[in-house]
C-alpha cells in the first residue's frame, strides 16, 4: 500500500514537473516594440516605430496610447511622462492648416502576429507637407504594410507641448500602454518599452534601424531587449532573427499576414512523456509487488 502512494505521488511529481517547465517560459507582453527609426538624413520627416501583434488575439489599435519617458537617467521620472492617443480621423488640433495630415483609418484591427507601422507625424513632417503617400514611398513600402499616424508634434508654434517625436539623443523610452493609462505612475501598467540609449549606440545614424525582442527578464516584462542597432530598415516586416525569437510560423516571408504558431506542442509532448514514464514504472512495480 504504502508503495502504491509513493508510485502515484512520483506520478503526481513528474506531471507537475511538466507544468513547472511550462510556466517559467518567458511571457511575451500583448504588444511589442520590434523596430525604431528615430533619424533620416535630411529633417526627421519619417520617424516610426514598428509594432507587433504577440497576444494572440485580435487586438484594437486605438485601446491603446504611445508613451514616453523622457530622460531613463533620472531618478525624477516615475515612468512614462507623457502619452499620445492613437486614435481615427484626422489628429489634427492645431489652429493651422493640417489638411494634408494623414487621416487615420476609422478602424485598426490588428490580428495575432500582425505588424504595424506608426509614424510620427512631428513638426519637420507638418513643415514638409509630407502625406502617407511620401511616407510609403520614402521607405518603398509595399500595399500590405499598414501605417497608422501619430500627432508627435511639440513645436510651440503648431503643435502640442505635452506631445513627443524620436529623439536622437539622451536615454529615452518608447512605450506602448492602454490609452487610459496614467503618465507617472510607474512602470506596472506599461505593456512594453524600447530603449534609446544613445549612450550606448552613438552617434544617431540615419534612416538606419534599432530592432528589439523578447524582455530583458521576466520580472520586468515590459522592458524589451535591445537586439541589434543601426541596421537595415525592415518597415512592417520582422526580420528573421525576430520571427525566430517570437516563435512566428516557420517559413513564413511576411509576418504581417502570416500568424504566430505560438507552438506549445513542446511543452504537451514533454508532459505526456512525464506520464507515460510514470505509468510505466507503475506497471512494472505492480508486476514487481504481484510477483
Ligand atoms: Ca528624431
Ligand atoms: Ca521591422
Amino acid at each position: 500500500m504504502l508503495k502504491k502512494i509513493t508510485i502515484i505521488g512520483m506520478v503526481l511529481l513528474l506531471a507537475f514537473s511538466g507544468i513547472t517547465i511550462t510556466a517559467t517560459e518567458p511571457e511575451l507582453p500583448d504588444l511589442i516594440i520590434t523596430e525604431i527609426v528615430a533619424d533620416n538624413a535630411s529633417s526627421d520627416v519619417f520617424e516610426y516605430i514598428e509594432i507587433f501583434n504577440a497576444s494572440g488575439r485580435t487586438i484594437d489599435l486605438y485601446d491603446y496610447s504611445i508613451a514616453y519617458v523622457a530622460d531613463l537617467t533620472s531618478a525624477s521620472y516615475n515612468g512614462p511622462n507623457k502619452k499620445t492617443e492613437l486614435v481615427s480621423g484626422n489628429f489634427s488640433t492645431s489652429l493651422v492648416d493640417r489638411s494634408r495630415a494623414f487621416d487615420n483609418p476609422s478602424e485598426f484591427l490588428l490580428s495575432p502576429g500582425d505588424v504595424v507601422l506608426i509614424w510620427f507625424w512631428n513638426f519637420d513632417s507638418y513643415e514638409a507637407r509630407a502625406t502617407i503617400s511620401d511616407f510609403r514611398a520614402y521607405y518603398d513600402l509595399s500595399d500590405d504594410v499598414r501605417v497608422v499616424a501619430i500627432d508627435a508634434d511639440n513645436s510651440a508654434a503648431t503643435g502640442n507641448p505635452d506631445r513627443f517625436n524620436l529623439q536622437n539623443s539622451g536615454y529615452r523610452g518608447i512605450c506602448i500602454v492602454e490609452s487610459n493609462f496614467t503618465p507617472n505612475s510607474g512602470y506596472d501598467d506599461v505593456i512594453s518599452m524600447a530603449t534609446l540609449d544613445y549612450g550606448k549606440i552613438q552617434p544617431s545614424m540615419p534612416d538606419l534601424a534599432v530592432v528589439y525582442g523578447k524582455p530583458v527578464k521576466a520580472e520586468e516584462k515590459w522592458r524589451l531587449n535591445m537586439t541589434a542597432f543601426w541596421i537595415e530598415p525592415t518597415p512592417g516586416y520582422l526580420t528573421e532573427a525576430q520571427k525566430l525569437e517570437f516563435d512566428v510560423g516557420a517559413g513564413s516571408t511576411d509576418s504581417n499576414t502570416a500568424a504566430p504558431t505560438f507552438d506549445k506542442l513542446p511543452k504537451v509532448i514533454f508532459t505526456i512523456l512525464c506520464v507515460s514514464a510514470a505509468l510505466v514504472f507503475v506497471f512494472s512495480s505492480k508486476r514487481r509487488i504481484e510477483r
